[in-house]
């Protein structure tokens, strides 16, 4: 089967640096789009071909789908890989894509809609048999009915926007007082977020740990996953630290949420790669939560255990091959962690974009690291702050902290300022070295260090 020729992607930073390398490795020509700031960036310089698609804003630039189309097309680019964010997960570029003869390399359209429409997933896997959190059956629309479920399932509930996802648009209710205010204000903050009221009821389980599952299908409805992936390390729904294996679970548990992310798969008719997410209770109960039908920031963990390009089979399933791997040819081997190295202040998360005046980046035995960082580049005040993932493996979990924090420790980095040393407070943290955490994780450690005034040295930190 004939690959393409050329590739455009839609996207910018250390995801289209990504996609560049896979193309390459396949002799597949690539072509960069860039907005008027970014001509100079790292995914510009790599590609074959680059075209300027609008202002730094990226509702004229990387979201205007017009604009990506006609670049498309001046290139004769056969295909249009979208990264994560941005149009990745627009059901209408699918489409418009499509119309325009132009493979869009994901999922299908369907696929997409059917992920954004989160109480939808949810139905689909009641009715097939994946296990769901106790709640409504689809969209709440009276308040007889929520006040009926909410009884039922018991206090606490979720609130949760049938268009949210990703934590946004969701609201914690504790008591039936508080219940019809609180059913009020999701249905307006849902309109106004997302353009659609529509809100469904979930029992609110806490602890929890978050548990995603990665995917591969082909269009005949083969399906095979590549294991967990266990992200409870997040703050304010911003995973920060990733992993694969999740800790501290069995063969019989992974073979057990495998097979679930398998079924989910097959249930959605789903194609292409996707991530099937899940939280996991205190008795290991699994609850499907969401369908997230992109390549995640979070991807390289899994490849880093299977040894499989996870962009690589996107793009060859996008050109219509069928999947070559069997559930049975994919082997685990070792451990792998990833830290997002976000251009923010590690205690308060604000983003600090600027010049960076200096830059080391970590390498060595058993690290990659995937960015679009380089000296003297200037990271933007218009994107998203992630600058770096460092990638850590090893042959176990200890071997892959020890490197992590090894290669942490290599990243210098002068001019802006960077959540590294926050990725070195966790990663000492007896907590996270124990494994099995809850998504409490991190509340728990911030609570610690202004409770008992402990300040963690970060002072031999380089940034500025
Ligand atoms: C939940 C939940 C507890 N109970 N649903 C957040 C992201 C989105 N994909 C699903 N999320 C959750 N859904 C039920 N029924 C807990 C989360 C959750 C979470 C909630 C509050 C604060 C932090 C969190 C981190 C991960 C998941």
């Amino acid at each position: 089967m004939k690959l393409f020729k050329k590739i455009l992607i839609a996207n910018r930073g250390e995801i289209a640096v990504r996609v560049i390398r896979a193309c390459r490795e396949l002799g597949i020509k690539t072509v960069a789009v860039h907005s008027d700031i970014e001509k100079d960036a790292l995914h510009v310089k790599l590609a074959d071909e680059s075209v300027c698609i609008g202002p730094a804003n990226p509702a004229q630039s990387y979201l205007n789908i017009p604009a990506i189309l006609t670049a498309a097309e001046i290139t004769d680019s056969e295909a249009i890989h979208p990264g994560y964010g941005f149009l990745s997960e627009n059901a209408q570029f699918a489409e418009s894509c499509a119309t325009s003869g132009i493979t869009f390399i994901g999922p299908t359209t369907e696929n997409i809609r059917t992920g954004g429409d989160k109480s939808k997933a949810r139905q689909v896997m009641k009715r097939r048999g994946v296990p769901v959190v106790p709640g409504s059956e689809g969209p709440v629309d009276t308040e007889e009915t929520l006040l009926k479920i909410a009884k039922k399932i018991g206090f606490p509930v979720l609130l949760k926007a049938s268009s949210g996802g990703g934590g946004r648009g969701m609201r914690v209710v504790y008591d039936e007082q508080a219940l019809q205010q609180a059913y009020n204000m999701a249905q307006r903050e849902a309109l106004a977020a997302f353009g659609n009221s529509e809100v469904y009821l979930e029992k609110y389980l806490s602890p929890i740990r978050h548990i995603e599952v990665q995917i591969i299908a082909d269009a005949k409805g083969n399906v095979v996953h590549l294991g967990e992936r266990d992200c409870s390390v997040q703050r304010r729904h911003q995973k920060l630290i990733e992993e694969s294996p999740a800790p501290g679970i069995t063969e019989k548990f992974r073979k057990k949420i495998g097979d679930l992310a398998v079924k989910a798969a097959k249930a959605l008719k789903y194609r292409n790669v996707g991530t099937i997410e899940f939280i996991v209770d205190q008795d290991q109960n699994i609850y499907f939560m969401e369908v997230n039908t992109r390549v995640q920031v979070e991807h390289p963990v899994t490849e880093e255990i299977t040894g499989i390009d996870i962009i690589k089979e996107q793009i060859k399933i996008a050109a219509g091959q069928l999947l070559l791997i069997k559930q049975s040819d994919i082997k685990f081997s070792g451990h792998a962690i990833e830290c997002r190295i976000n251009a923010e202040d590690p205690d308060k998360f604000i983003p600090w974009p600027g010049q960076i005046k200096f830059l080391n980046l970590p390498g060595g035995p058993g690290i990659r690291v995937d960015t679009a960082a380089f000296a003297g580049w200037t990271v933007p005040a218009h994107y998203d702050s992630m600058i770096a993932k460092v990638i850590a493996r090893g042959k176990t979990r200890e071997e892959a902290i020890m490197r992590m924090k090894r290669a942490l420790g290599d990243f210098l980095i002068e001019g802006i300022k960077t959540t590294v040393p926050f990725h070195k407070k966790v990663l000492n943290h007896p907590d996270f070295i124990k494994g099995g955490f809850n998504t409490d994780f991190l509340e728990k450690m911030t609570a610690q260090e202004s409770g008992a005034g402990t300040a963690v040295e970060n002072g031999s930190d380089a940034e500025a």
